[in-house]
């Protein structure tokens, strides 16, 4: 009998994207429905609202043909967040984790490929017309998406498959968003004032927002299902990498054997995705993901939590969490559990570590 592939095999390598075109075709069918919907133009991107969640206007054909169209399979495991999260970072960590027998460390494919080019997001590939590249792809993949739990494909939720999804405290997340939404601009267009990005952020009004929405669903999803709902926080990542690999690695059924463990190979999935590693890579410098888009350096700003206190004041950090907190009260979810102090040990033990 033919062997099963095993994600621990690592998946088969993608075939090489088209680089030279841009972006091909949207679904008509859908874009004539988009344009219908309620519109938010703050941002550098278009919006539309999209049964309670702010989309790309430009992708948001492309989501809704992929809900209905995409068909998943049991193996495949989706890398899940709202955008700002640490999507990259899990993305580096997740392919790492499965392909760590397949390649060296030191001849990995994350060293010359962007994890955004090893772990494709589903809703820029339906929004191209590139779906074809998603259904070709050899079992067992690992796939992207920014949908929240309410939108995603039927298929993936019948077909009961893993799913990780990544959070982050939303004042890191609303100045992640900031400084990628400025370097997204147009020629011509004036970057947003911050203050300007903070209220519309508050409302809910930002791209795959509402955040605590987009959070929430997961992560009732993730008690309802905790086998197969994997809800991570970009801070406990960042406070425990070693133990987050190993606890992914054994999500995706692929645990770390005691050899493995003995010989160090989780350190060397931490150090291969850390922040500073990926940070100083020619693809992650210069290269780009499509000719029209940004440098991939845009994925690597600075890494860490916190950073918020450098562009908010105390009052406006009030207020996000107080929005936060309501938000999420009777949950049992915290998302604002990293102040100032903590924040900054967090990060001097993460360069220790690496
Ligand atoms: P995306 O949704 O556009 O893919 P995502 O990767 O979710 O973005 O978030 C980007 C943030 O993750 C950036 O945070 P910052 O703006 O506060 O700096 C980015 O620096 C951070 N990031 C990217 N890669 C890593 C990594 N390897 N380790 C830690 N943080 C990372």
């Amino acid at each position: 009998m033919a062997a099963q592939p095993s994600l621990c095999n690592g998946p088969p390598p993608m075939e090489p994207q088209e680089k030279n075109g841009a972006d091909p075709r949207a679904p008509t069918s859908y874009t004539d429905l988009t344009s219908t919907l309620p519109l938010e133009e703050g941002w550098a991107i278009r919006l539309r609202k999209y049964q309670g969640f702010w989309f790309p206007q430009q992708i948001l054909p492309g989501s809704m043909a992929m809900q209905q169209n995409f068909k998943a399979r049991p193996d495949d495991v989706f890398v899940l967040s709202h955008p700002k999260s640490g999507t990259t970072w899990l993305k580096a960590l997740t392919y790492a984790i499965v392909t760590r027998t397949k390649y060296p460390f030191d001849r990995h494919p994350l060293l010359s490929q962007n994890p955004h080019e090893c772990v494709p997001l589903m809703d820029r590939s339906y929004s191209t017309g590139q779906d074809s590249e998603i259904e070709a792809m050899p079992s067992p993949r690992i796939l992207n998406s920014h949908l929240p739990y309410s939108l995603l494909p039927h298929s993936i939720k019948s077909l009961d498959c893993q799913l990780i999804y990544v959070c982050r405290d939303p004042k890191d997340v609303l100045v992640s968003r900031w400084f990628f939404n400025n370097r997204m601009r147009s020629e011509g267009m004036e970057p947003i004032p911050f203050t300007k990005a903070f209220e519309m952020f508050c409302e809910g009004n930002s791209p795959y927002g509402p955040l605590w929405e987009h959070v929430l669903e997961y992560w009732e999803e993730s008690q309802r299902r905790p086998d197969k709902v994997l809800f991570l926080k970009y801070e406990e990542m960042l406070e425990e990498p070693m133990r987050i690999v190993k606890r992914l690695a054994q999500f995706v059924g692929c645990p770390f054997t005691p050899e493995e463990e003995k010989e160090g190979v989780v350190e060397e999935v931490v150090k291969l995705c850390s922040f500073d590693k990926m940070k100083s890579l020619e693809v992650n410098i210069s290269g780009k993901l499509r000719p029209e888009f940004v440098t991939n350096d845009a994925f690597f700003r600075k890494g860490g939590a916190g950073d918020w206190r450098n562009h908010m004041d105390p009052e406006m950090a009030r207020k996000l969490d107080r929005v936060t907190e309501q938000k999420l009260e009777g949950s049992g979810l915290t998302l604002n559990a990293v102040g100032v102090e903590a924040a900054a040990t967090i990060n001097a033990d993460v360069q220790a570590q690496v």
